[in-house]
C-alpha cells in the first residue's frame, strides 16, 4: 500500500520523544483568510508555538499524501493554489485516491492528528450548527467528530453566523465537554462571549490536560472542546456584529450559496463587511488559541 501519512522532521523527532505537538488545520489556510495575509497567518501560528514550547503539526493532504507538518513551500501551496479542496473527514479517502491536494477542517484535523499520535489542536472556531438548520440540515461534520475522536480542540467558540444556542445543544446531546478557558460564557468568536452560558470552566492549562487525562484513562473517548474567548482588544461585540452577519447571511440566500460553500462564503463576505477587520481579529483570536493550546501539549507532556 502506498504510504499514507508524511511527517515533517521536526514531528517525527517530537512525537518520538514525547515532546509537545500542536495540530493546527489548514482549511482556515486555504479556504478561512484571502492570500497572502492567510500564509502570514500559517507563518505566525507555527512560531506561536515554538514560541511557547510545542512543535507545531499542520495538517493538510498533498498529492494524495496525509502530511503531519508543512514546510515552507507546502505551506505556499495551501495558501495559494486554487486546486486545493476543502476536506473533512468523510472527503479523507477520496482525496487520497485522487491523489489531489485537500485543506482539513476541524474534523479531519483531528481524526488524522488522533491517527498520528497527536492529542491537541488549536483552530480559530469550530463549525456548528447553522441558522434554519432545522429545515436544511446543515449541521457540521466537525461536531460529530468532537463526539467520537479523543483529541483538545482550542477554539473561540463558533461564529454566531451559526445558530449558537442549538451548536450547543447538540453538543451535549453528542456529548462533548464544552469547557470555558477562565469564563462561563460561551465566545461567538469574533465576540468574546454570546451571553449563552456554559456550565464548565477551568482555569489554567494544567487543570484542562488533567481533565483531558481523567476522561481518556475512564476510556471516554469523545474529544473536549476549550472555548478560549478573544483577547477583549481585538474582540468585535457581538451588537456590531450581528449587523454584519445578517447582511452575509442575506447575500448567502440571494446567491444561493450553501453546503460546503457557506462558511468560506460567509467569512470572506465578513471580511468585506467590516472593510477587514474581522481578519484582524480572526488572525489574533487563533494566534490566542494556538499560545493556550501549546501550554496544553507541554503540561501533557510533562505528566507522560
Ligand atoms: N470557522 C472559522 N474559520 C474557518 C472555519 C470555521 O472561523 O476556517 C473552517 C474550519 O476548518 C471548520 C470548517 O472545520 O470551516 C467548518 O466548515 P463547515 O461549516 O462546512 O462544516
Ligand atoms: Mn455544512
Amino acid at each position: 500500500m502506498k504510504k499514507i501519512f508524511n511527517y515533517s522532521r521536526d514531528v517525527q523527532a517530537a512525537l518520538g520523544n514525547g515532546d509537545p505537538v500542536l495540530a493546527l488545520e489548514s482549511t482556515i489556510i486555504a479556504h478561512g483568510m484571502p492570500y497572502p495575509q492567510n500564509l502570514e497567518f500559517a507563518r505566525e501560528a507555527e512560531q506561536t508555538a515554538r514560541d511557547y514550547g510545542a512543535i507545531p503539526a499542520t495538517v493538510a493532504i498533498l498529492n494524495g499524501e496525509v502530511c503531519i507538518g508543512l514546510d515552507e513551500n507546502q505551506l505556499a501551496i495551501l495558501a495559494s493554489d486554487r486546486n486545493v479542496k476543502k476536506v473533512a473527514t468523510r472527503e479523507i479517502g477520496g482525496t487520497l485516491a485522487t491523489g489531489g491536494h485537500g485543506a482539513t477542517t476541524v474534523s479531519s484535523t483531528m481524526r488524522l492528528a488522533h491517527q498520528a499520535g497527536i492529542r491537541v489542536f488549536a483552530t480559530g472556531g469550530i463549525g456548528g450548527v447553522h441558522r434554519g438548520a432545522e429545515k436544511d440540515l446543515d449541521i457540521s461534520a466537525d461536531l460529530i467528530e468532537l463526539s467520537r475522536t479523543p483529541v483538545i480542540v482550542i477554539s473561540a467558540g463558533a461564529k454566531a453566523i451559526l445558530d449558537l444556542p442549538k451548536t450547543l445543544e447538540y453538543l451535549e446531546t453528542m456529548s462533548v465537554p464544552v469547557i470555558g478557558y477562565k469564563t462561563t460564557d460561551f465566545p461567538a468568536f469574533y465576540s468574546s462571549r454570546s451571553g449563552l452560558e456554559i456550565y464548565q470552566s477551568l482555569n489554567s492549562p494544567d487543570d484542562i490536560a488533567t481533565a483531558f487525562d481523567a476522561q481518556c484513562s475512564l476510556g471516554i473517548n469523545s474529544g473536549m472542546l476549550i472555548a478560549n474567548p478573544a483577547p477583549p482588544e481585538i474582540e468585535i461585540p457581538l451588537d456590531e456584529m450581528s449587523a454584519i452577519i445578517d447582511i452575509a447571511l442575506k447575500d448567502a440566500t440571494r446567491l444561493g450559496i450553501m453546503g460546503k460553500e457557506l462558511t468560506p462564503y460567509l467569512l470572506g463576505r465578513i471580511v468585506e463587511l467590516t472593510a477587514g477587520r474581522s481578519l484582524v481579529t480572526n488572525r489574533a483570536l487563533a494566534l490566542n488559541n494556538v499560545e493556550l493550546g501549546a501550554k496544553i501539549a507541554v503540561s501533557l507532556a510533562e505528566r507522560a
